[in-house]
């Protein structure tokens, strides 16, 4: 396999002033939250990936979660248009950096998407309609990625921020995925694995190659995981996901030598 690429940006000083939505504000240690993200990356390095930070944004308090800034597929990088007005300021740097590996387009005011609405099952895609991604922005995909062969849907989510917080992809194609968040019948034709009833936010996993990397915070999941067969590791994200982020946000991976 190609060494995966995976682009981050650092955590900003200002994390604490980052947007929420379905969560209280609790005080975040910015050193702890820079010392979670530095494992982080650590991990994507341990399993083989090469990781590129890309300039920080110290003023744009949501900044490391660069995966809300674009949706990286082998033939091209949709820049996004993120729901939160506070974000939009974020795709530039990102957008330079994708142009390097990828033909770069872009979704379009005043429709609205977040990355981390989207997700990818071979050449489906879902989109989540959420408070950052409308239905315009995900037809907006659909125009994009058609004649790449890929199709879009789109699927409702509950009591959570983006779609992958309710359901994430796995190396085998299966999803991992919260009940009560999102249907399982929105997903027709794809197998499901439920997280574990006692942990709201196991869902949002990350894969590189045939490894599930889970937050520490979801320990049972990854037992179900492992008991299926999965290899799985975990990360501490903990501090992250007071800013209401998850393990996916944190990066964009890509294939270098598509
Ligand atoms: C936000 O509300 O935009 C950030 N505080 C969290 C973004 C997390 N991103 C993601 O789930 N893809």
């Amino acid at each position: 396999m190609e060494p995966l690429l995976a682009l981050t940006r650092p955590v900003p000083p200002t994390i604490a002033r980052c947007e929420l939505t379905h969560i209280s504000r609790e005080p975040i240690d910015v050193d702890i939250a820079v010392r979670q993200h530095e494992e982080y990356e650590a991990m994507l390095r341990a399993l083989g990936c090469i990781v590129t930070q890309l300039d920080g944004a110290p003023d744009r308090p949501d900044s490391v979660f660069i995966e809300d800034t674009a949706v990286v597929l082998d033939e091209c990088a949709v820049i996004t248009r993120p729901g939160a007005p506070s974000r939009r300021g974020e795709t530039e740097v990102v957008e330079d950096a994708l142009r390097r590996h990828r033909r770069v387009v872009h979704i379009d005011a005043p429709d609205t998407l977040d990355g981390g609405d989207v997700l990818r099952v071979g050449r489906r895609l879902w989109v989540g309609l959420s408070s950052r991604s409308t239905e315009d922005g995900a037809a907006q995909l659909r125009a994009l990625l058609h004649p790449f062969g890929y199709g879009v849907d789109t699927t409702t989510v509950r009591d959570c921020l983006h779609l992958k917080s309710a359901v994430s992809t796995l190396p085998d194609g299966r999803l991992l995925l919260n009940p009560r968040m999102v249907d399982a019948s929105a997903f027709p034709g794809t197998p499901t694995i439920e997280v574990d009833s006692g942990e709201p936010w196991a869902a949002n996993v990350l894969c590189v190659g045939d490894m599930v990397i889970c937050p520490s915070a979801a320990p049972r999941t990854r037992r179900i995981l492992d008991s299926l067969g999965y290899g799985t590791a975990g990360v501490d994200a903990s501090e992250l996901a007071k800013a209401e982020g998850g393990l996916t946000c944190c990066s964009l991976l890509l294939d270098a030598s598509a």
